[in-house]
């Protein structure tokens, strides 16, 4: 069965291919480390990879197209050789995207939401599931002073219009995924609300729902706790959205956060025999 027709959310394991992440001792050996690391992925329980080579966290720098699918295609196909599991792009360059999509990614992720039309359009002719994600701003100043009368409201009116573009190129509802964007141009307030609104989200936009926690600073801001003390409240935090609905969980704790979600699902999903 496809991944977004179950019941179950579907757990996306991070693979940041930027150089810090991989060894410094040349690209050949970063993306080997960075194909065993997805491997070993697969194995914890990721039902996605998402591979990333353009840092998107607040105030990282802008990087080329060849850096980028220097960094992305041999892991892509590295991985690909080895595995059918659903490997995803984080990127929002359409030349990322087809490339990417030959060397066998399977999913579009774009924390731009396909706005620029060459994304779209590389997007639409790929006919592969993608996710819209919602930004306030640029990464390198988004964190700044967000503000909104209502986020909820905003947010859902942004991924709206952005569905409807889509769906101008052809993208069916059945293969998008949406995703609020946790502290991306949002306060904690922000992040909460949206959080919490999460079947509400789902319901307006009949869309499934992307959510992405892991370690981020609502968890710091949440319990008081440096970025690499976030487990506990990331695995929290993931529980939370997946009982809420949330079709696919973005994590760096593949292994933890499967355990978790999968026990409370056995509950949630559970039927009296009668
Ligand atoms: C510690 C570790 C602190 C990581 C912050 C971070 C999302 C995403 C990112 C997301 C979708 C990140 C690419 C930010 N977050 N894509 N990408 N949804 N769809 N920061 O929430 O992980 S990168």
């Amino acid at each position: 069965m496809k991944l977004l027709e179950r019941p179950q959310a579907a757990i996306m394991g991070i693979i940041n291919t930027t150089p810090d992440s991989f060894s410094d001792g040349g690209q050949f050996y970063a993306s080997n480390a960075a194909i065993a690391y997805g491997l070993d992925l697969i194995e914890q329980g990721a039902d996605i990879l998402d591979v990333g080579g353009e840092s998107t966290r607040p105030g990282a720098v802008p990087v080329s197209l060849q850096q980028e699918l220097d960094r992305v295609l041999p892991v892509i196909e590295g991985i690909r050789k080895e595995s059918d599991t659903v490997i995803s792009i984080d990127t929002s360059k359409a030349d990322v995207m087809l490339a990417a999509v030959k060397a066998g990614a399977t999913f579009i992720n774009d924390v731009k939401a396909l706005q620029n039309p060459k994304a779209l359009e590389a997007a639409a002719q790929s006919n592969l599931p993608v996710c819209l994600m919602h930004m306030q701003g640029e990464p390198t100043t988004m964190q700044a002073a967000p503000k909104y009368s209502n986020a909820v409201d905003e947010v859902i009116a942004f991924l709206t219009e952005r569905i409807l573009a889509c769906e101008q190129y052809g993208i069916t509802r059945d293969n998008i995924v949406v995703d609020p964007g946790i502290g991306f141009g949002k306060t904690q307030e922000h992040n909460l609300q949206l959080l919490n609104a999460l079947q509400h989200i789902r319901t307006q936009l009949e869309c499934e729902v992307l959510i992405g926690v892991s370690r981020k600073s609502i968890i710091g801001s949440i319990l008081g706790r440096e970025v690499d003390e976030r487990l506990y409240g990331s695995i929290g935090l993931a529980v939370q959205a997946a009982l809420n609905g949330a079709k696919i969980i973005r994590v760096h704790d593949v292994r933890a956060t499967a355990d978790a979600v999968r026990c409370a699902e056995a509950v949630k999903f559970s039927r009296v025999s009668d």
